[in-house]
């Protein structure tokens, strides 16, 4: 059976890249990976869509047949997404692959927190795992990074399976700057004296959540990707392995 290995995170902190990349990457090691896009509203993709919802529901037809903005018919198409889900599973279930890439929406929100997408995910398949992709530009930021924490708890929480923490784009990030974001990921210790160090106005809420993050065990450290490099491929690879197959390498062929 099929890992879905879903891409979740913030407008603009890299899913859609980061899904070619990993295709690419995955290509090159003899593993057999299909896309899936579930954004009606994508332009133009960087990859070749193997499974495509705007093949069901098209952004623009939402917006003229419901006379809606693009706001609302971003939310309409998206539960219409979520109600196609055992037709798109079906589809799904005619390729034979090792893992399904999933590219979600560009606005998070779309996908996390839309009543339909957890029965979505479960109707899609049994080992799905989300990643959780960290905007490096917010995540420098100590505050920054307690709120993109609690975005991906909350993502955690939301939809109660197997979960990967990475940073994006780590290219663009001084060694500085990712050595101090990996240190703040493996200890809260470190993310709490940065907090009190910053002294912004967030501080107290941030240390408060601190807390709560360590309660529920989430300082697990982070995985530093670039798909400008390739870089970290692998370790997403390991780690979708570790959750799913006892660590053991795919079947290459
Ligand atoms: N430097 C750098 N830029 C990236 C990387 N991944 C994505 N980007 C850029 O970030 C922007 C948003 O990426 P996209 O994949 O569309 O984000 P999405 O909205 O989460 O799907 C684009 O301009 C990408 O070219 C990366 O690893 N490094
Ligand atoms: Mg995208």
């Amino acid at each position: 059976m099929s890992v879905n290995l879903y891409f979740v995170g913030t407008a603009g902190s890299g899913k859609t890249t980061l899904t070619k990349t990993f295709k690419d990457w995955m290509e090159l090691h003899g593993y057999q990976a299909v896309t899936v896009n579930l954004d009606p509203g994508a332009d133009d993709l960087p990859y070749n869509v193997d499974i495509d919802v705007r093949d069901w529901i098209s952004l623009r037809e939402v917006m003229a047949e419901h006379e809606l903005g693009p706001n609302g018919a971003q939310i309409v198409s998206a539960d219409m997404v979520a109600m196609n889900a055992g037709e798109i599973k079906d589809v799904m279930e005619e390729f034979e692959c090792h893992y399904f890439l999933i590219d979600t929406p560009g606005q998070m929100e779309l996908f996390t927190f839309r009543q339909a997408s957890r029965e979505m995910v479960r109707t899609l398949g049994e080992k799905s795992l989300i990643s959780f992709l960290f905007d490096p530009v917010l995540s420098k930021q100590p505050s920054g990074f307690v709120s993109l924490m609690t975005l991906a708890a909350t993502t955690q929480f939301r939809f109660d399976i197997p979960y990967l923490p990475i940073l994006s784009k780590s290219d663009i990030l001084s060694d500085k700057e990712l050595g101090m974001i990996k240190k703040w990921s493996k200890d809260f210790w470190h993310l709490d004296s940065a907090l009190r160090e910053s002294a912004v106005t967030e501080t107290q809420v941030s240390i408060e959540l601190i807390k709560s993050l360590q309660n529920m065990g989430l300082q697990r450290g982070i995985f530093p990707v670039s798909s400008v490099d390739m870089y970290g491929m692998e370790d997403i690879y390991t780690a979708v392995q570790d959750a799913f197959y006892g660590g053991d390498d795919l079947p290459v062929g």
